[in-house]
């Protein structure tokens, strides 16, 4: 059974994976809408992954026998400038997101809750997969600079992206 603090702030994380899908939706409706459908795809499966983080929250949860409470979803931008811009933006959620990880871990060894801090083992494994994508995705687009030629190619990789 969870404390009622690691309850909230594991409702509090639910949120936070429920907004990144949003968010990632929302980069991906921008994308469509300036012709990129490659980042529109990558960023729908990005979308896809945030609702599965979410899901594992909910589980736990369920699963432990804590109140799930459901918070307001903030409304995501509707702008995101250029694609260099976008995945700078997504970099820094996803750092965000990491560091709201390792406090969520540091507060369930504090408790000594050693069942939530094996579950969050898996989110640190995957903030780093997360950020190190958009790290390298984000390279390309220095790379690319202001080259026509060389977004596209990069727009028909991410447009590859699946399995979801
Ligand atoms: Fe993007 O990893 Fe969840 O939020």
């Amino acid at each position: 059974m969870l404390n009622k603090k690691l309850a909230k702030a594991l409702n509090l994380q639910l949120n936070k994976e429920i907004y990144s899908a949003y968010l990632y939706l929302a980069m991906s409706a921008y994308s469509s809408y300036k012709g990129l459908t490659g980042f529109a795809n990558w960023f729908r499966e990005q979308y896809k992954e945030e609702k599965e983080h979410a899901g594992k929250f909910y589980s736990y949860l369920v699963e432990q026998g804590a109140r799930v409470e459901l918070e307001t979803i903030e409304k995501p931008p509707l702008e995101f400038g250029s694609p260099q811009e976008m995945f700078e933006k997504t970099l820094a959620h996803e750092q965000f997101i990491s560091r709201s990880i390792r406090e969520l871990l540091e507060l369930a060894l504090a408790e000594k809750d050693y069942a939530t801090s094996i579950f969050l083992q898996w989110f640190i494994k995957e903030q780093v997969e997360e950020e190190a994508n958009d790290n390298e995705i984000l390279a390309k687009l220095k790379l690319a600079g202001e080259n026509g030629a060389g977004l596209l190619v990069l727009d028909s990789e991410l447009g590859k992206r699946g399995g979801h």
